[in-house]
């Protein structure tokens, strides 16, 4: 028998089970991170406070090892789906408000690049804030965009890139949109680990979002702007 498999993580208290989960994320294990997520919420965790504390902050740690070369695409890939189960249980729980949707957005990550837990991380948090959510997934060529805004006429596009070789893309969405005259129809949000508020700015972004929770708070906030200067208009 493993040691893994001699730890039973219910009678772990929170914190040592919390550094559990940390470990089993980083070992790729999908069902014991999904045991943990539901043990935490039976506790009375909140589902932000586990995506925080278990999950996020266990996926920074994969993400360093990976920088220094400890892990490997593959190790990571495991580590992601591992992730992603977590993710599943408390997507429904972040997205509760069962208000009519107060918009829709379009979001995907760009041409060439396939991380999407951040992206997905966001969509939850824009669902729980109560927007309708169309999500592309990844590797989205601009034609992607141009087709998802046309079909779904959302009031917001958030773009996501992780590589600093794929972050430029976004600046090609935004252009085309202008040759097209629709640049102004729609708010641009864009995020990722790479990027900050001056590349957001330079490449005509409506804003640069930090994290998921920072998109959910500017997405609210813009669009209510938005509504308040066309109804000054009218
Ligand atoms: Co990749 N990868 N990866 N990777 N990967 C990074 C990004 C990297 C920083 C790792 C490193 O070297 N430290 C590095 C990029 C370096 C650079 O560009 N300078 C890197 C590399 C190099 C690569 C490959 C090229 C490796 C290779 O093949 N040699 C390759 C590229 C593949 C491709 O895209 N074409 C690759 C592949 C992979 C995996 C497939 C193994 C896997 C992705 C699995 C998946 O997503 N399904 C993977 C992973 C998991 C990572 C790290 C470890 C973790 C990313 C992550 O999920 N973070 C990452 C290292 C790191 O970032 N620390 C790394 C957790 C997530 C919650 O955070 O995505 O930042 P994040 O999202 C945040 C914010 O950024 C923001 O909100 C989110 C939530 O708070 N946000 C938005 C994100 N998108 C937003 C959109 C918005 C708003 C906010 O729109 C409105």
């Amino acid at each position: 028998m493993s040691d893994q498999d001699e730890i039973i993580l219910s009678e772990l208290n929170d914190e040592e089970l919390t550094l559990q989960m940390h470990d089993d994320l980083y070992d790729g294990l999908g069902e014991e991170i999904v045991e943990g997520t539901n043990i935490l919420l039976g506790r009375g965790w909140g589902p932000d406070k586990v995506l925080d504390e278990a999950l996020v902050e266990g996926m920074r740690i994969v993400g360093i090892d990976f920088r220094d070369g400890i892990l490997f695409v593959p190790e990571v890939l495991l580590a992601a789906n591992a992730m992603k189960a977590g993710m599943e249980i408390l997507r429904p729980l972040l997205a509760e408000t069962g208000a009519e949707p107060i918009g829709k957005i379009v979001i995907g990550t760009v041409k060439g690049d396939i991380h999407d837990i951040g992206k997905n991380l966001v969509g939850m948090m824009l669902e729980g804030a109560g927007f309708e959510v169309i999500d592309l997934g990844i590797n989205n060529p601009v034609e992607a965009y141009l087709e998802a805004l046309e079909e779904h006429k959302p009031d917001l596009l958030g773009m996501s890139a992780l590589l600093t070789t794929t972050m430029p893309y976004m600046k090609v969405v935004i252009d085309t949109l202008k040759e097209k005259g629709i640049r102004d129809d729609y708010i641009v949000l864009v995020g990722g680990a790479p990027l900050n508020e001056e590349f957001g700015a330079a490449v005509g972004a409506d804003a640069y979002c930090r994290d998921a929770a920072v998109a959910a708070e500017t997405a609210q906030a813009l669009l209510a702007k938005r509504r308040l200067l066309a109804s000054e208009d009218a």
